[in-house]
């Protein structure tokens, strides 16, 4: 039988390593498509040891010629769309290439698909950011959406023009509402990997502490090996739909520290409030975590909490890794890092 072929555009990214590596266990011909920079030691795909088993194409979604000539060289079964400018924090100090890569990006992809190969399954990288702060304790599919930030504003941009060219061209275009999603392969710009880094660096005593902005910020933190999966189930299914993948618990950036510290054991002990705050390492008295309102955002988003109960029924899907052994899975693989 002929092998499938999936595009993925930023294919060298957490969830864009993740899903080739699931792509090629099921037989599939993978595209990586990235700006050559993003490659450049390609450390997320040695990691998963599939760096000789894609194909790599160059290419920027804010360049339209460059994805209407990945149309033009291979005829696609599946277009995963994962690229994008997409640490919040940065949004807020390059709005306007956060909008032509994150919102008009995927606009680019689907005027390619409309105009050359119609049939494709597409797959819109959308974001519980779109969600912003809800006035619903759990948010769905049908959540209200009140963005607050320019990577926010993109993401609701792309998922309505996803939804757009469903209902006007009949296109099998999907998107993904994603609530976060961690990894050892996560950058480590994002809190998740920055703590968990940071500790182990502690720990080794390659660093004294560690400075976080928002503690009190609540998500709700699945593994991006579990959301892949999700990704494709999408485009496997009759219809083209939309889904929300979560795990339906809710932490504090506080609870993921203390998640960490218990793997490394380390006893800590947070004290003072606000900006004020810190916690202490209880064995040696030091203080290991400090607030940095440098880290604080002009809008922030309080809490996530996600309702999967959709992907459940209609995907087969649900999260299999939760914070605990996340957090864990973090940690680990951050020591073994350290101390080659
Ligand atoms: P990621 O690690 O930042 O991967 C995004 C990739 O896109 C990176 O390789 C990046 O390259 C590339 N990229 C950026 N600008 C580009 C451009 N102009 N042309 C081509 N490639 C470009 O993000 P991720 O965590 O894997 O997330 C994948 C997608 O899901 C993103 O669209 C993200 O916004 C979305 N999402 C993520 C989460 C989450 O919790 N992880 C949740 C919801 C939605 P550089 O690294 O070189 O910039
Ligand atoms: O921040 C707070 C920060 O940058 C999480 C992206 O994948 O998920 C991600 O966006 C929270 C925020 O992720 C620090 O203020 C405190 O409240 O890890 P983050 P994010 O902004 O939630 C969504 C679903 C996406 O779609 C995005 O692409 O943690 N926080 N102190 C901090 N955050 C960072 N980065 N650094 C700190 O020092």
């Amino acid at each position: 039988m002929k092998k499938k072929i999936a595009l993925i555009t930023g294919g060298s990214g957490q969830d864009g390593s993740y899903l080739s590596s699931f792509l090629l266990k099921k037989k599939y011909k993978v595209i990586v498509a990235d700006r050559r920079n993003s490659r450049s030691d390609n450390w997320r795909h040695k990691y998963l040891g599939i760096e000789d088993h894609l194909i790599y194409e160059d290419f920027d979604l804010s360049d339209f010629d460059s994805i209407f000539r990945l149309f033009k060289k291979y005829k696609f079964h599946e277009v995963y769309n994962l690229a994008a400018q997409s640490f919040v924090k940065s949004s807020f100090e390059t709005p306007i290439s956060t909008a032509n890569v994150t919102a008009l990006g995927a606009l680019r992809i689907l005027e390619v698909i409309r105009i050359t190969q119609k049939n494709v399954k597409f797959y819109q990288a959308s974001s519980s950011e779109m969600i912003g702060n809800s006035s619903s304790k759990i948010q769905n599919e049908n959540a209200f959406l009140n963005p607050r930030s320019p990577y926010a504003i993109s993401k609701v941009f792309s998922h309505n023009i996803t939804k757009n060219y469903r209902d006007s061209y009949s296109m099998f275009a999907c998107s993904g509402i994603l609530f976060n999603h961690e990894s050892p392969l996560r950058g480590e710009e994002f809190v998740t990997r920055k703590i968990s880094k940071g500790l182990c660096e502690i720990k080794l005593k390659k660093r004294e502490f560690l400075e976080l902005g928002n503690l009190d910020s609540k998500r709700d933190w699945g593994f991006a090996g579990d959301y892949v999966e999700g990704m494709w189930k999408m485009l496997q299914q009759k219809k083209p739909d939309d889904y929300v993948l979560a795990t339906n618990k809710s932490y504090s950036v506080r609870q993921f520290v203390n998640f960490c510290c218990k793997h490394l054991d380390i006893n800590i002990q947070w004290r003072g409030k606000g900006k004020n705050e810190k916690a202490f390492n209880v064995k040696n008295k030091k203080v290991i975590i400090k607030i940095n309102p440098k880290y604080y955002r002009p809008t922030e988003v309080d809490t996530l909490l996600g309702d999967f109960s959709k992907a459940k029924k209609i995907l087969n899907w649900k999260p299999k890794v939760l914070i605990e052994d996340l957090s864990k899975m973090m940690v680990e693989e951050d020591l073994k890092r350290l101390k080659k």
